[in-house]
């Protein structure tokens, strides 16, 4: 079975739990020895990008070690056409609908396209909606994010991608945001679409991971404070709060 239909069969029995990793952020021990504690703390799918510093020598490394540690899928989650690894199993080929730059929307999609296929990577279409505060990603992709009050905007959006074809939806804060998407939002954009819906920015406690789940995520995404955590409980506890 593929890794798109293995996430959405385990969607509709519980809300998954994503770890992404930055292969910029630490060294490529450091990088295995996370994605193996997330594994043991229960994560469902091992994420892996950053909005800057990726190259194909540190994705492709990084890729390897994670998959000698882990047997769940290993996504690549890009920042770009300039790296793509054949060692993922995955690519969530995603577009930032609402980057203010085509290159964003499309164009890094039509340079990597023929190199997935050669790599045989699996693509997994994602609308990519940014969400203020935006972060690092928001600004490197020149987006102009859904102000946090909009739900209109963001069911706007949501839908239009679901329209087009595409298979998740991703409600993104941007990495380290001090706030992550609003509930109210999840919720509204839930409502409206039937495909399933990821979410991540700024969840770091067990509460807002809760938050988002209650609201109606399908898959909750953290980087930062896995990346950051050093105690397997608190790891626990915020994928636990994830899925219970
Ligand atoms: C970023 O949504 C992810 O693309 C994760 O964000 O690093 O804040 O967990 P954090």
């Amino acid at each position: 079975m593929n890794v798109k239909k293995r996430l959405i069969r385990k969607m509709t029995k519980e809300t998954l739990h994503f770890t992404l990793l930055d292969p910029d952020k630490q060294p490529l021990n450091e990088t295995a020895n996370i994605a193996k504690r997330a594994v043991a703390a229960g994560t469902d799918a091992i994420m892996i990008g950053g909005s800057t510093g990726v190259t194909q020598k540190n994705l492709d490394a990084a890729a390897q070690a994670i998959k000698k540690v882990c047997k769940l899928p290993v996504i690549y989650f890009p920042s770009g056409a300039h790296a793509i690894s054949g060692y993922c199993d995955a690519i969530f080929y995603m577009s930032m609908v609402n980057s203010t730059s085509l290159d964003w929307v499309i164009g890094e999609q039509v340079k990597g396209s023929l190199i997935t296929k050669e790599l045989g990577l699996e693509p997994i279409s994602m609308g990519y909606i940014i969400v203020e505060p935006g972060m690092t990603v928001g600004r490197v992709g020149q987006a102009k994010p859904i102000g946090r009050d909009d739900l209109k905007g963001a069911m706007s959006y949501a839908l239009a991608c679901e329209y087009l074809g595409m298979d998740f939806i991703y409600l993104e804060a941007g990495s380290g945001a001090d706030r992550p998407v609003p509930p109210a939002m999840i919720k509204a954009v839930k409502e409206i679409i039937s495909v399933p819906l990821i979410v991540g920015g700024g969840i770091r406690t067990p509460e807002a991971a809760e938050a988002a789940r209650l609201a109606g995520a399908n898959a909750i995404v953290t980087g930062t404070f896995v990346e950051r955590c050093s105690d397997d409980s608190e790891l626990k506890n915020v994928i636990k709060a994830v899925k219970e």
